[in-house]
């Protein structure tokens, strides 16, 4: 207990200070799911501490081309906090992350609690509204390497969202097309079907995992889907731009 206090301090610390640090798992090979997510949960209540405010969960590794990416193949989650959020339209500084990169999402806003066993209708009658998003993943990890423990202690890498324009969620948004481009030049193009074959499938698998953690998805709560594509990693000077069809689209730019 105690060395999983001290890991939480040391994950927490990285983020805070944008200093990458050694694999958990080099030093602690043993250190199993349930520990790390441990690890997750005694980290996201320093935020918690220090005034952040939890606003809904992310979910990892729901897309093929996300797990071959990074390796690990298994659906992962992390908490989201309002320090999180960057301003749709606006620009992040890379000073602030480690090696960030941009992914592009789904993101679902409730309006019902959600927690545990639900069906995918179930599921879709607790959302209030759906938006095109990116994510901006910095696993504090060196050289953004990491093992399935490894990423789960680090809040499943989390560190910004930008939010798109808001959507009713009774449209068909299992299979819409998505183009994130970087100063105009498409980088990754794929469709919200990646994203488990239906989108809505990450969000019944978020009502399971967070229930296991003894934790609900509240009404105004978000539900990140997870990475459609591959992610980017972000360079000085870049505007990075998500379309996503009948949803709209979301803007971030890069500064040093
Ligand atoms: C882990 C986080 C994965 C996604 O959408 O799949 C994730 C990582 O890639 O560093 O956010
Ligand atoms: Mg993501």
């Amino acid at each position: 207990m105690t060395h999983l206090v001290e890991l939480a301090r040391t994950v927490d610390d990285a983020a805070r200070t944008a200093k990458a640090i050694p694999q958990l798992s080099i030093e602690y090979p043993g250190l199993s799911v349930e520990d790390a997510y441990e690890i997750q949960r005694l980290s996201f209540a320093r935020r918690l501490q220090r005034g952040e405010k939890r606003i809904g969960i992310k979910m990892g590794l729901t897309s093929r081309a996300k797990m071959i990416q990074v390796n690990v193949d298994e659906v992962i989650w992390g908490r989201l906090s309002d320090a999180m959020l960057l301003e749709e339209g606006g620009s992040l500084s890379l000073s602030r992350y480690v090696h960030p990169r941009i992914e592009p999402e789904i993101v679902f806003l409730l309006k019902k609690p959600l927690a545990g066993r639900v069906t995918a209708l179930q599921a879709l009658a607790a959302v209030e509204a759906i938006a095109p998003a990116m994510e901006v993943i910095d696993s504090r990890y060196e050289n953004f390497k990491f093992s399935l423990a490894d990423v789960i202690a680090d809040n499943s890498s989390s560190s910004g969202i930008v939010v798109g324009p808001w959507a009713r969620p009774d449209q068909d948004f299992s299979n819409l097309g998505m183009v994130m481009a970087v100063n105009g030049r498409p980088v990754q193009i794929g469709s919200s079907a990646a994203i488990l074959g239906n989108p809505i499938r990450s969000l019944v698998s978020a009502a399971d995992m967070v229930a296991r953690a003894g934790e609900t998805l509240e009404p105004g709560e978000i539900v990140m889907a997870g990475g459609a594509t591959a992610a980017h990693a972000m360079s000085k000077g870049e505007h990075i731009h998500l379309a996503v069809q009948d949803l709209g689209d979301v803007m971030i730019g890069v500064e040093a």
